[in-house]
């Protein structure tokens, strides 16, 4: 995708503050620090749209960015732009252990709610350290996500802390532990751009795949 103009549109934590629009939607989910900011940041050509952190588990808001795209703003009237434009949302990461309870009892319903109410949304990157075995939250959203018919891609990221072979062996693992070939599951960093490619190939697939639909 040819990055012309990426704009900020708005924080959200329920639907009524959704944006309005109805272009293609990805959203991409992750454990805090996992390197969600830093993958749309790769996937959209700008070092620091989506603020980065060394410090996890601030964020939990859903923030919306547009690609290529106007936002209708009051009532004039809209150009059709939906065949080039694309919604990207950073949902709030989970599983940071210095989270508040409070806030950890939040993050569920209000990503459910998102996915549940989010009619443009096409589908989900879910993120991974390449490091980590895939947890029980990985494994209980895939699969509920699944039952929901909302189609998942699996990443997993900071490929560059590990040598190609680890890379491949962890990869295989973690097919086997999803139930998935190689094919259903991105090698990335945001270091090298290793995957990043990849990752625009499966988004336009499925926008291709949902125009068919139609
Ligand atoms: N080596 C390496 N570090 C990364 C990569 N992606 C993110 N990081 C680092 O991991 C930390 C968390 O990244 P961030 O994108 O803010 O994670 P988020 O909390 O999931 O949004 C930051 O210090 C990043 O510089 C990567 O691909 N390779
Ligand atoms: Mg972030």
């Amino acid at each position: 995708m040819k990055i012309r103009a990426v704009e900020f549109v708005k924080s959200a934590v329920k639907p009524a503050q959704y944006p309005e629009y109805d272009f293609f939607e990805i959203a991409f989910a992750g454990r805090s620090n996992v390197g969600k900011s830093s993958l749309i940041n790769t996937l959209i050509n700008r070092k620091g749209m989506v603020k980065t952190s060394s410090r996890p588990g601030c964020t939990q808001l859903i923030n919306f960015f547009l690609v290529n795209g106007d936002v209708p703003r009051g009532d004039a009237p809209r150009e059709d732009t939906r065949q080039s434009a694309l919604s990207l949302v950073d949902l709030p990461g989970y599983g940071y252990a210095k989270v508040s309870k409070k806030i950890r009892a939040q993050w569920q319903p209000m990503v459910e709610t998102y996915v549940g109410t989010r009619n443009n949304l096409l589908g989900l990157v879910l993120l991974m350290d390449i490091r980590r075995e895939p947890g029980k939250e990985e494994l209980d959203m895939v699969r509920w996500l699944e039952s929901n018919q909302m189609p998942c891609l699996l990443v997993l990221t900071k490929a560059d802390k590990l040598s190609k072979t680890k890379q491949l062996k962890h990869l295989d693992a973690v097919c086997k532990t999803f139930n998935r070939d190689r094919n259903g599951i991105v090698l990335f960093s945001a270091k090298t751009r290793q995957g990043r490619q990849t990752i625009w190939d499966e988004i336009h697939n499925l926008i291709d795949w949902y125009q068919e639909e139609d």
